[in-house]
């Protein structure tokens, strides 16, 4: 738009009456406010939009750095709300330029006649909750006040630039520029001495765009970055045709995807994959040139397990060796401080082959920090570099700091913001703050915002916010507030997720890090775009969880609670199987049953490698069991695990646990016998017992020749498989024999007692069930032998048995009778360890790299059994991850 149609438009705004009476005040004319001021029209509100710039644009108004452009493909990064805009406008590149973007957002804008709307020019200098009114009351500095019912802070997560933090700015006698404020009309660079400092993507798009211009450019890097070649060209004609193919579907995949583009959910795991099979699908990920596709598509660990990342890592190192020429740049620019991923990776063109030119050189900062800015230019600890012109590409104060810096805020009781945030923000959502009603954030801080493709969150959070306030309209409240339990909820939700992703290894503005003084998490909801927009929409299906509704004329409504209270992956599992719609296992019989899970079972990750694993036959209470030994990589002898599956007496074999047995193997350094027990209804109680105690047995008197370790075994199980070894235990003291060193109980069948009250909160819903928990016990064992310790170790005498380690899990019909199980034998003197898994199910355990965030209680687990084998603690974990699994 030009100038003069903007200078007009603030001058009418500031010639209004004093102050301007809204529905609703948006702030920010980005993709977001944009979008906001069109649907809150549409749902018939009054609106008007504050933005301090110009014109539209928001980060696209002031990012004009050479080389800035979008690093989603630019047919993802662009809305979907209308089919007709859609088809108005093409884009030419795969990733349109800064100003291309610009002038789609000016297209829109005029499109639906937004600027009427928009009070350009126009910085909000405060913004305070008028309880008696229940309105806010907004100050600007540049004409009318604005008083509305609801204010929407559409400020972007990148707006706010962070200060240099290097001593001597001002004394520099040259120019200084921000790549977050460049200047409208261009930069003269040709032929001049130009120092870039940063190299995140602003850093990484402009360096080589600058190195073609300067007749010297000198880079300073703090930080070496993963970045991968963008391929840039015409839009990719097989994604177009996806999109022009059936273009609702397309949008609908990228809206329940992981980050906002439509990539299918990977499911293989880097193991399963030999080397040149991985390399092939990492080639094919270069040269696709997108972020969004190689950070979701090579195999489904890289971005949860450090072992599954650093395969991804290696290779691009091995890129950056195979590009840049000199050894030293190729040490500097080689990223070696955070997993691949965890801190944004960057889309380039020719950014390392730049460091090939003669006019390039490259500060390693972390050899020779800067020690200040001169007139002239830049000293480090070890040289001066005289120069003209300084460009700080040295990022945002980011998620926070355009909420927070551009004007106080403040709620109800007069509270500020400022304080309310100061160790950081708390939010509902991402999208609402308790004590702060009617106030709502667009790609707040605890959404997942900057971690998804921003078109498709900002389109789902503005049609959420709209569609509330309309809902909350219609039902005559006027008034709208998080709940502080809500809200504690979400940040304990987004502290699991955040357990999930490798974020939490790495310094980022993600995390905070980047600002000196900042209080530090990971702000960006880490647990993808499709489970947040379900989480939003269950909020509203759920009454408005966690919002507390008021009116006028109304009565107060508050559905107060915790949207999520299962681990994000555990919701994720359970979500899947409930989707399915599968027919309860006790009404297939036991064969239907046992064919229907071995058919199931083809589809899960298989078990991660161990140094062998092997196949032999025991001998039993009644003749010869089948078991499956799992031996360590590590030279042996090793002590031995005695193993009893889950499978309610049932179900399963000496195979079925196959992942977690493999897991613990790895992780204890131990010898693993699960051991194939005979099954009812063919073999009724005591059958399994008597199978566990004599396998226990064989297993002990066979241990030389298995390769274990003389000396006291080890039992373990999980399930029906907890309730042999614990029944075991007991046999083993009362029978003289084998001695067992410790014992773990895994979500252990201790007791035949049903009205504990797990069993009636966690009935249903959470795969193992009530119903289901009956039929076992049906078949397995009549009425009047349900009380016999050999079924029920809880009702035996409980002294003198080895030290336990019990693991229960919150959302398990088992739980109450597991912690009975670990209270009754601390009780009776017996050492326990208890681990009570939060948020977890009965399987969490077991679905090892399915349920990630069981991987820190199986950590506890091995280091108990090590520790019941008088072995020395072997993983090492930061204490925050431990108490992650822990209640
Ligand atoms: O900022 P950054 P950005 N002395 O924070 C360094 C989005 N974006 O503007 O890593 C010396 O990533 C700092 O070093 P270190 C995108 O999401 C998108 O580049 O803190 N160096 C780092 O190297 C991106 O992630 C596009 O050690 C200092 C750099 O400056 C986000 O915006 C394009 C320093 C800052 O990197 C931010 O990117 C551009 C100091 N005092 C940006 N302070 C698209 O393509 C900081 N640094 C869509």
């Amino acid at each position: 738009m030009p100038e003069a149609m903007v200078a007009s438009r603030a001058l009418d705004s500031s010639s209004s009456a004093s102050t301007q009476t809204v529905d609703a005040a948006v702030v920010g004319a980005g993709f977001a406010g944009l979008y906001l001021l069109h649907r809150l029209r549409k749902a018939g509100l009054s609106a008007v939009l504050l933005e301090e710039a110009k014109d539209v644009g928001g980060t696209w108004y002031w990012n004009r750095y050479p080389g800035a452009r979008c690093d989603i493909q630019t047919i993802d990064y662009s809305y979907s709300f209308d089919p007709e805009l859609e088809t108005a406008w093409k884009w030419s590149e795969k990733y349109a330029t800064q100003p291309e973007i610009l002038r789609y957002l000016g297209f829109v804008a005029d499109r639906y006649d937004l600027r009427r709307d928009i009070r350009f020019g126009t910085k909000v200098t405060s913004a305070t909750w008028d309880q008696a009114a229940q309105r806010w009351q907004i100050a600007t500095d540049n004409g009318a006040k604005v008083s509305c019912r609801h204010y929407i802070m559409a400020t972007g997560c990148l707006s706010a630039p962070k200060p240099p933090e290097i001593d001597g700015v001002k004394e520099f006698k040259g120019e200084v520029y921000f790549t977050g404020r460049w200047p409208h009309d261009g930069v003269k660079l040709a032929g001049r001495r130009v120092a870039v400092i940063g190299t995140g993507s602003s850093g990484i798009q402009a360096i080589p765009m600058i190195a073609q211009e300067a007749a010297q450019l000198t880079v300073f890097q703090r930080t070496p970055n993963f970045a991968l070649p963008a391929h840039n060209g015409a839009p990719p004609a097989d994604r177009l045709g996806a999109l022009e193919g059936d273009r609702a579907a397309y949008r609908e995949q990228a809206r329940w995807s992981l980050v906002g583009v439509p990539w299918p959910q990977q499911t293989v795991v880097s193991w399963q994959l030999s080397e040149a099979e991985r390399r092939e699908r990492f080639e094919t990920a270069w040269a696709a040139g997108d972020l969004a596709y190689i950070l979701t598509q090579l195999w489904a660990d890289q971005g949860v397990d450090v072992d599954g990342n650093k395969i991804v890592a290696d290779l691009i190192r091995e890129k950056i060796r195979g590009i840049v020429e000199d050894p030293e740049t190729v040490a500097a620019l080689t990223p070696h401080d955070h997993p691949f991923g965890a801190k944004r990776p960057c889309l380039d063109t020719n950014y390392y082959a730049t460091y090939n030119r003669p006019n390039v050189t490259l500060v390693n900062l972390r050899q020779e920090p800067v020690k200040a800015i001169t007139a002239t230019g830049i000293t480090t600890d070890k040289r001066n570099f005289d120069v003209d012109v300084i460009v700080f590409a040295t990022g945002f104060d980011a998620m926070t700091g355009a909420i927070l810096a551009v004007h106080p805020i403040t709620g109800r009781d007069g509270k500020a913001l400022s304080d309310v945030w100061a160790n950081g923000p708390q939010t509902y959502l991402g999208l609402t703050i308790a004590g702060f009603p009617n106030l709502f954030m667009i790609t707040g801080p605890g959404s997942p915002s900057v971690l998804s493709n921003m078109a498709v969150s900002i389109e789902q959070h503005v049609d959420w916010v709209v569609d509330r306030i309309a809902a909350l309209r219609d039902a005559g409240f006027t008034t709208m507030e998080a709940t502080e339990t809500a809200q504690a909820g979400w940040a304990q939700h987004m502290a699991d997720c955040a357990m999930l992703t490798l974020h939490r290894l790495a310094n980022t503005w993600y995390t905070g890090a980047n600002v000196p003084g900042k209080a530090q998490g990971v702000m960006p909801y880490t647990g993808g775009v499709g489970p947040y927009r379900s989480i939003c929409n269950e909020v509203v299906t759920r009454g408005m969880l966690g919002f507390r509704l008021s009116g006028p004329n109304i009565a107060e409504q508050c559905n107060d609670g915790e949207v999520v209270r299962l681990q994000p992956d555990v919701r994720l599992v359970l979500g899947l199987l409930a989707q399915m719609n599968l027919p309860p296992l006790e009404t297939m019989g036991a064969q239907g049953a046992r064919d229907f899970l071995n058919e199931f079972n083809k589809g899960r990750p298989s078990g991660r490698p161990v140094g062998e694993v092997g196949d032999g036959m025991l001998q039993g209470a009644d003749g010869p069991l089948p078991y499956k030994l799992y031996r360590p990589a590590t030279p042996g002898p090793h002590p031995v695990v005695v193993y009893f599956h889950g499978g309610g007496w049932v179900l399963g074999d000496q195979q079925s646990d196959d992942p977690f047995c493999r897991d613990m193997c790895r992780r204890t350094g131990m010898i693993f016998v699960s051991v194939g027990y005979r099954h009812a209804p063919e073999h009724r109680f005591p059958a399994a017992a008597e199978d566990g105690y004599a396998a226990t047995r064989w297993i002990a008197d066979h241990a030389a020749e298995l390769g274990g370790k003389p000396g006291p075994l080890l039992v373990a199980g999980w399930s029906a498989g907890g309730n042999i070894a614990a029944v075991t235990c007991q046999l083993v003291r009362d029978r003289g024999g084998p001695e067992i060193a410790g014992q773990l109980l895994v979500c252990p069948v201790t007791d035949c007692s049903f009205d504990r009250a797990s069993y009636i909160d966690n009935a249903a819903n959470y795969f193992v069930t009530r119903g289901l928990m009956f039929w076992f016990w049906d078949l397995y064992c009549s009425p009047a032998d349900r009380t016999d310790p050999r079924v029920s170790p809880l009702r035996g005498k409980l002294a003198g048995l080895p030290p336990a380690f019990v693991a229960t899990c919150e959302f398990d019909p088992l739980r109450d009778e597991g912690v009975a199980y670990a209270e009754a034998l601390a009780a009776a003197g017996v050492p326990v360890e208890q681990l009570k898994a939060r948020g977890h199910f009965h399987s969490s355990f077991t679905m090892v790299d399915v349920v990630i965030t069981g991987a820190p209680g199986r950590i506890q687990m091995a280091e108990a059994l090590r520790r019941f084998a008088g072995l020395p603690p072997e993983v090492k974990l930061p204490p925050q991850r431990l108490e992650a699994a822990a209640s």
